[in-house]
């Protein structure tokens, strides 16, 4: 279901854009508020949003201020969601954190939601969430998972996150019926490495196909999203061998300190970041921008296709 049009704060050149059919490229927020420290998350935020309009491509980053769901901000919007509390907004929150008229960060999961009801159709952040290690026991999976299945936009992502179960994710993403693309890769990428070992249902190395299986998933009227899995560059890679060992040390810490439930992304992403002296962040901002850059060139040849199919 569609959020009211008239819900939605749309940034003027956003609206601009989407009335005049120009690419528009939407961000999530919680990967700034909650996924890296201030201040680099601030400089992430703007940097994306020079990315995409270097290619030509409006940037709409997605977030709530004061209960109204934003959809392109401002960079002083940004600044506020960039250093003070906003609430971790999945989809079931949306309606909490705008009864309350609180700040709130926006997941993969609300972003689809709102993007969706915006009518931009391709989306980019840095990984997905999943199914976490253990869900047998805590039933933790993300609520993206779900949505996935309902917002039929393209998410570009740098596979899913390594703390994740990635088998189980794959299985629970097949289950919701949610195309997988690899993008020059057969690997589904885990993140911070290249690969997962998983193998991915689907491989292109052009963006061009994935626009064209996006148009014929949109012809027989799906309700899923694509999701486009997008490798970090070779140089910017922390390989599984060295990452590994230390999301073992996090999730173990996790669990010491009884860390549960929307925490626990959020614990775990700061926890590794300690524990490789910064690395980790380095490459959670380079895979982020890099599924910015291509977010930017699928939103760009999925107009000119359209336009081609209508002229
Ligand atoms: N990508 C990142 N950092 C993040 C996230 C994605 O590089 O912090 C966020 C996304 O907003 C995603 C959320 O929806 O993590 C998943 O949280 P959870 O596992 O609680 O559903
Ligand atoms: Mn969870």
């Amino acid at each position: 279901m569609k959020i009211p049009f008239d819900l939605l704060q749309i940034h003027p050149r956003v609206k601009e854009a989407l009335a005049l059919g120009r690419p528009v490229l939407a961000l999530e927020s919680t990967i700034i508020s909650h996924g890296m420290p201030f201040p680099d998350n601030v400089s992430f935020a703007k940097k994306a949003e020079r990315l995409v309009e270097e290619k030509d491509v409006i940037p709409a980053t997605i977030g709530i201020l004061d209960g109204k769901i934003h959809v392109g901000l401002a960079d002083h919007e940004l600044e506020i969601l960039a250093s003070q509390p906003a609430y971790k907004t999945g989809i079931r929150d949306l309606s909490f954190v705008m009864s309350q008229k609180l700040n709130g960060a926006t997941t993969v999961s609300s972003t689809m939601a709102i993007a969706y009801s915006a009518g931009i159709e391709v989306f980019a952040t840095g990984g997905i969430g999943g199914v976490h290690r253990g869900a047998e026991t805590s039933f933790d999976v993300s609520q993206d998972i779900p949505a996935l299945g309902v917002y039929p936009i393209i998410v570009v992502t740098a596979g899913a996150k390594a703390i994740l179960d990635i088998p189980k994710t794959l299985e629970a993403l097949e289950t919701a019926g949610v195309p997988v693309v690899g993008y020059k890769t057969a690997d589904f990428p885990a993140f911070y490495s290249r690969s997962s070992g998983n193998v991915v249902p689907y491989s292109f190395n052009t963006i061009s196909e994935i626009v064209s299986l996006f148009l014929n998933h949109c012809l027989l009227q799906r309700s899923q999203a694509i999701v486009v899995a997008n490798p970090v560059a070779k140089a910017d890679e922390i390989p599984a061998n060295k990452i590994g060992s230390i999301i073992d040390k996090a999730l173990v810490e996790c669990e010491n300190k009884n860390i549960s439930g929307k925490s626990v992304t959020p614990f775990l992403l700061k926890t590794i970041v300690e524990m490789t002296g910064g690395e980790s962040l380095k490459t959670n901002i380079a895979l982020a921008l890099n599924n910015v850059k291509l977010g930017a060139d699928i939103s760009k040849q999925l107009l000119v296709k359209k336009k081609e199919s209508i002229s």
